[in-house]
């Protein structure tokens, strides 16, 4: 895959209001403001970080792909996501890598991005989101 740039790390918490203090100490940064994203069941918020972001994801329900996480995995790294040009370009290069994706097309993200997920178990058992940024 073309050497995209780090967009953010995500991390699943559980209790965003409690998180958020927390992280923001921990990385010594200012928390942006919170977004809720229905479409991929979460509420969310960038913390900027060293030119990317540590993003924080809590489920807005048990039967969400955050809320499954937490209940398997706990608390912890979720996704590592790369900021790409074109999404599609990206998801054919995907394709070409011989990645499994978990979305064949975009779908709306957070801060009006169109994003898509790699299935975790074709690329180095890490769930990765490439997100195209709006211009
Ligand atoms: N990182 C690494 N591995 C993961 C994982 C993750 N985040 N999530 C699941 N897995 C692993 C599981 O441990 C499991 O492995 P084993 O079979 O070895 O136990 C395997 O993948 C299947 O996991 P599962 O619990 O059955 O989970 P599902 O298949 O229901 O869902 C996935 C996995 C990736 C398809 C789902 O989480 C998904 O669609 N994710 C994309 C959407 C998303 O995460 N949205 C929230 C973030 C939104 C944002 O960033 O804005
Ligand atoms: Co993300």
């Amino acid at each position: 895959m073309l050497p995209y740039n780090l967009d953010h790390v995500a991390i699943a918490v559980v209790d965003l209001d409690e998180a958020i203090p927390r992280f923001a100490e921990l990385y010594g940064a200012v928390a942006g403001e919170r977004e809720r994203v229905e479409s991929q069941g979460v509420e969310e918020v960038m913390i900027p970080v060293g030119g990317s972001h540590i993003q924080l994801i809590a489920p807005l329900g048990d039967d969400t792909a955050v809320g499954r996480f937490l209940a398997k995995r706990g608390e912890g790294l979720h996704h590592v996501a790369l900021a790409v040009p074109d999404i599609e370009a990206a998801l054919e290069d995907v394709r070409q890598a011989g990645g499994r994706l978990v979305d064949e097309e975009p779908r709306p993200g957070g801060r009006g991005a169109r994003i898509a997920f790699v299935h975790p178990k074709s690329w180095g058992g890490t769930l990765v989101e490439l997100v195209e940024l709006p211009l």
